[in-house]
């Protein structure tokens, strides 16, 4: 089934009288007739679309990054700057500590300093969604990249540009499918997931949940539920290495049953595998590891056999935030979900990969 956010092709326009784009308006504008136009779009439709962004020669753009406490998070600001650096824009960074509270803050403060645009990464998915609707009532376009935000709080193509980023309910699939034939499908699985009320963590859980148990975004799976396996424990490890290691002692001492390992990405996954090895246990052996995103730690690991697979999941936004950047200027009809498309690694391609990841 193709997933409806990837039918609703939506304009940034939208509200303007049906077949008006802006670019119209200010063509109209710029023959001095637009003005009566003009005024009519924005009294009459203003708050069911996003602000417009003028083609200027460089930019402001706010990026309020979540954390620096993995290599994906440093990858992913690293493309954004270099990114913005290559076009002569200046990134005016802000980084959460992985702090919702501060996040929202970091937001706040990069509204008031009037930045072109704000590009980023909402923590959590409901948290954050009433800064996208501030900025929208700033008049700062918004376009979300990495997470996405809850569409009942603040909706792409109409309270911000879009969201460009995995499908990671489609991820969560990939691992349980690889795991499933890992295991022969019998598997007693502890699932590490990713920050609570974060979209990565959410649609990961639901991807491999539902798979296993036979449905996938709500269709039936022709390979129908793998009875054998059995997710006997779930719990965050905020998608923290150590967090990972601690959550994975705590919970082998209460499940010594254990199998496999799913975790929501690969740090939670090393720390997993520490655990592990700290209690005598096989991972790669005895115990089956899958994990998300793909960082060369993991492929190190994959060659060495702890880790069975990984699904990955870029971090490297920057050109294709700034490629979705232009079309929002020039008032391209964007569609709500900018689709990364994601590779996998196993011990079939880990070492072409190696060290060339992040
Ligand atoms: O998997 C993880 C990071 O939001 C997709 O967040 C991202 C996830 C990524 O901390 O490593």
């Amino acid at each position: 089934m193709i997933d409806p956010r990837l039918i609703k092709g939506t304009s940034i326009n939208r509200a303007l009288d049906s077949k008006t784009s802006r670019r119209s308006v200010l063509k109209l504008t710029a023959a001095g007739s637009g003005l009566v136009v003009a005024s009519r779009y924005l009294t009459a439709s203003v708050a069911a679309q996003v602000p417009p962004l003028e083609e200027k020669d460089t930019y402001t753009v706010g990026f309020a990054q979540t954390g620096s406490n993995n290599p994906w998070r440093l990858a992913e600001t690293k493309s954004m700057k270099d990114e913005a650096d290559k076009r002569g824009y200046t990134l005016v960074q802000t980084d959460a500590n992985e702090d919702t509270a501060k996040q929202i803050a970091d937001v706040d403060s990069l509204i008031a300093q009037g930045v072109d645009i704000l590009i980023f990464p909402p923590r959590e998915s409901q948290a954050l969604a009433p800064s996208v609707m501030k900025a929208k009532a700033a008049g700062i376009p918004v376009i979300l990249i990495d997470r996405d935000v809850d569409h009942e709080i603040a909706k792409p193509g109409e309270d911000y540009g879009a969201f460009v980023g995995s499908d990671f309910v489609d991820q969560g699939r990939r691992a349980a499918e690889w795991l499933a034939e890992a295991t022969g499908g019998e598997a007693k699985i502890i699932e590490l997931e990713g920050t609570t009320g974060a979209d990565p963590a959410i649609d990961r859980k639901k991807g491999f949940d539902d798979y296993i148990a036979g449905t996938f975004k709500g269709t039936p799976t022709p390979e129908g539920a793998f009875s054998g396996m059995e997710i006997i424990a779930s719990q965050t490890g905020d998608f923290v290495r150590d967090t990972g290691r601690e959550v994975m002692q705590t919970l082998l001492q209460a499940h010594p049953e254990v199998t496999a390992v799913y975790a929501h990405n690969d740090e939670m996954a090393i720390g997993a595998i520490a655990a592990l090895q700290e209690a005598g246990r096989k991972p790669g052996e005895d115990i089956i590891v899958v994990s998300i995103d793909g960082e060369n730690a993991a492929l190190d690991a994959i060659l060495d056999g702890t880790l069975g697979a990984s699904v990955e999941s870029s971090p490297f936004f920057g050109p294709i935030a700034f490629e979705t950047m232009d079309k929002y200027i020039a008032g391209e009809d964007l569609p709500d979900w900018i689709k990364v498309e994601d590779r996998f690694f196993d011990k079939s391609n880990a070492a072409e990969f190696q060290g060339k990841q992040f």
